[in-house]
């Protein structure tokens, strides 16, 4: 593709700005109302492009830009003192940017979800403050000497384990993402929900720490011939889940760090069980007990939820493994792009299988696919960050994106996989998502095929 000659300002890939640099009063408007926020949030691309058209902007005189050569006060006066934020938060101008419960599905207090914001993230991890949350009876914060994990069922020595205990035990941190099992249910049916926030914000990724499962169940001797496992949360939601042997002695840990710190207590601190590839709800948060076991469970999260029903009308169930998926993260839906010229479109892909291989973009709907940049080195069960230039001229596009995964499997069209599951299972939604940019610049949902 022939980019225009000042597209990439000859510093490489740009950095998109957050809107919440446009200007104090922008910011005051935003933190107020969370869509239109997002509508403004799709000013970074626009934003890009304008630092690209006026990167040899005049320092001083007409059409010069006054802030580089008039000192604000910061620049005058002395700084906050030392440790006065002693643990470090955000930017006051980046005080939009938070998890949202969605204006499109019943807010509740404690049975409900908030969704991280993926359109003003960047590269893979994502930040503990804005990991999304799913609870079935609220949070928890829990006094980590009072708490305990069990390992009982079929071992040779059922165990308490201290944290104390497992903070002393060998230990390994790997970067895995999060993903609910109903992240985009709602795009099964026709209500194309506003925002990637919404459509896809059950989604995170980190480094998690702790102890590998597989060492805690040769300590208690557990039966060779043993399939399952029970795990089960010391919240009041009784949160119990079957997990397969295979997928535990795999690479599942007992977590206690998330980033390089505890857990938060939205995400299960103490100790969480962490399932890499699995849909969220097998990853028990403040897990209590794990049982060992010679058949799955059906307990009632995997009896009456988590099921998918079929168009046949039978019900898929334990379908565990969250299959490969990717989303364009910017330009997306509520975003507008406010000016002709260069965009990057950026976005993540993952696979509950394996790594990322190959992301392809289109943006017209899937009719032509050209390759996208990966950053770094795609892990196994991780978000990997894609990239790709892109000139708009003010046409109207339909933007998607593709990723293969380490298996070969491809992520499918809607289309292919209504044509397979129907449109009722409201779990384990993978298809492309496609974002249409409008003449105007305004970017909506919209279903293709
Ligand atoms: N104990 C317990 N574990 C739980 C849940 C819960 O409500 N209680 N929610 C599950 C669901 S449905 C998901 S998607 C993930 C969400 O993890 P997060 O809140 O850290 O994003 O946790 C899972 N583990
Ligand atoms: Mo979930």
């Amino acid at each position: 593709m022939e980019l225009p000659s000042d597209a990439l300002g000859g510093q490489g890939r740009l950095r998109q700005a957050p809107e919440s640099f446009l200007s104090h009063e922008l910011v005051t408007a935003i933190s107020s109302d969370g869509v239109n926020s997002e509508r403004r949030g799709l000013l970074r691309g626009a934003l890009a492009a304008a630092l690209v058209a006026t990167s040899a902007r005049a320092i001083a005189g007409d059409g010069g830009d006054p802030d580089i050569v008039r000192l604000p006060e910061w620049s005058r006066s002395l700084g906050k003192p030392v440790a006065s934020n002693p643990y470090g938060q955000p930017s006051i101008y980046e005080a939009n940017i938070v998890r949202r419960q969605s204006p499109g599905l019943t807010q509740t207090d404690q049975a409900s979800v908030a969704f991280t914001p993926l359109q003003n993230l960047f590269g893979s991890i994502t930040p503990s403050g804005l990991h999304f949350e799913r609870h079935h009876q609220g949070w928890v914060d829990i006094d980590p000497r009072r708490h305990r994990l069990m390992i009982n069922g079929l071992v040779a020595q059922p165990l308490v384990f201290t944290l104390e205990d497992l903070l002393r035990m060998p230990s390994v941190s790997r970067m895995h993402f999060l993903e609910c099992g109903a992240n985009t249910a709602q795009e099964w049916g026709n209500s194309a929900v506003p925002t990637v926030q919404y459509s896809h914000g059950m989604l995170s990724g980190s480094e998690w720490t702790g102890v590998p499962l597989s060492l805690l169940l040769e300590r208690a001797g557990y039966d060779r011939t043993a399939a399952y496992l029970l795990a089960e949360g010391a919240d009041g939601s009784s949160m119990t889940r079957t997990i397969s042997m295979e997928s535990a002695l795999e690479d599942a840990l007992v977590a206690y760090g998330q980033n390089g710190e505890m857990l938060r207590p939205e995400q299960g601190y103490p100790l969480r069980l962490v399932v890499p590839g699995l849909q969220g709800v097998s990853w028990v948060k403040w897990l209590r007990r794990l049982e060992v076991g010679d058949k799955p469970y059906a307990t009632k999260d995997e009896a009456s939820h988590y099921v998918d029903l079929m168009p046949n009308g039978q019900l898929r169930q334990y379908a565990a493994i969250q299959e490969a998926k990717s989303v364009i993260t910017a330009p997306s839906g509520g975003q507008k792009l406010l000016k002709h010229g260069y965009y990057c479109i950026t976005g993540l892909a993952w696979s509950g299988r394996g790594a990322v291989r190959k992301v392809e973009i289109s943006v017209d709907g899937g009719r032509n696919w050209r390759e996208a940049r990966l950053e770094g080195s795609p892990q196994s069960k991780m978000l990997t960050r894609f990239n790709f230039d892109w000139v708009w001229q003010g046409e109207s596009a339909l933007l998607q994106s593709r990723v293969h995964d380490s298996t070969g499997y491809i992520q499918p069209q809607r289309a292919q996989l209504v044509a397979a599951r129907g449109t009722r299972s409201i779990y384990h939604n993978n298809a492309i998502q496609t974002w249409r940019v409008g003449e105007t610049g305004e970017v909506d949902n919209v279903q293709v095929g």
